[in-house]
């Protein structure tokens, strides 16, 4: 887990360690130009505020707070901070490709199974119209859910704790998939970090 602060995390494996799914050009541009640019103008946006030396998480998880002024600026240049943490997070190198124990019952449980979970994953980040991202997430009555959010918005803002999640804005896939959105999801399930996703699981369903 990165560390609370508004600062870039170094990524936990190389630019390089994903190919051929996630190829190296995509991971640098992303990490150092996208990630990097939201949180300054994140930190830009809350400087001299009252939000200053506020988490971003700590903020986005109650949205009514925020002056109105600033609000479009959070939501969606801390959106992109917070959701781009925790993506780096739940991709590894060295994927067991599918969860084990607590997490694999629970999805067997609400999704019948495995594959048929892959399958409406999958539904979802194909009908997600532009830019946004689809997430596992566990809601307020700690089921499994599988829901879209559009553009940096963050699933903290509507109370629901994120487990896994695809980014599917263009600058994620489009250097080695171009529109091939479906060939993007069907090789992310090769760089999950299962370990990550079971770890979360394991925190909230307490
Ligand atoms: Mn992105």
């Amino acid at each position: 887990m990165s560390e609370n602060k508004n600062i870039l995390p170094q990524l936990p494996y190389s630019y390089e360690s994903l190919e051929p799914h996630i190829d190296k050009e995509t991971m640098l541009v992303h990490h150092t130009k996208h990630h990097q640019g939201y949180l300054d103008k994140f930190l830009k946006a809350i400087e001299g505020t009252d939000f200053e030396n506020v988490y971003v998480n700590d903020i986005l998880k109650d949205l009514k707070i925020i002056p109105e002024k600033l609000k479009t600026s959070i939501v969606n240049n801390g959106g992109g901070f917070s959701n781009h943490n925790f993506f780096w997070e739940i991709l590894t190198p060295n994927s067991t490709k599918e969860p084990e124990q607590n997490l694999k019952k629970e999805i067997d449980i609400e999704f019948g199974s495995f594959t048929e979970f892959k399958k409406e994953f999958k539904e979802k980040a194909l009908t997600l119209f532009g830019s946004g991202w689809v997430w596992l997430v566990l809601d307020k009555d700690k089921k499994l859910k599988i829901i879209q959010t559009k553009n940096q918005d963050s699933p903290l803002s509507i109370g629901l704790k994120p487990l896994l999640t695809i980014d599917l804005w263009e600058h994620a896939y489009y250097l080695n998939y171009q529109n091939k959105r479906a060939d993007y999801v069907d090789n992310f399930w090769n760089v999950v970090n299962w370990k990550q996703v079971e770890y979360l699981f394991n925190l909230y369903i307490k």
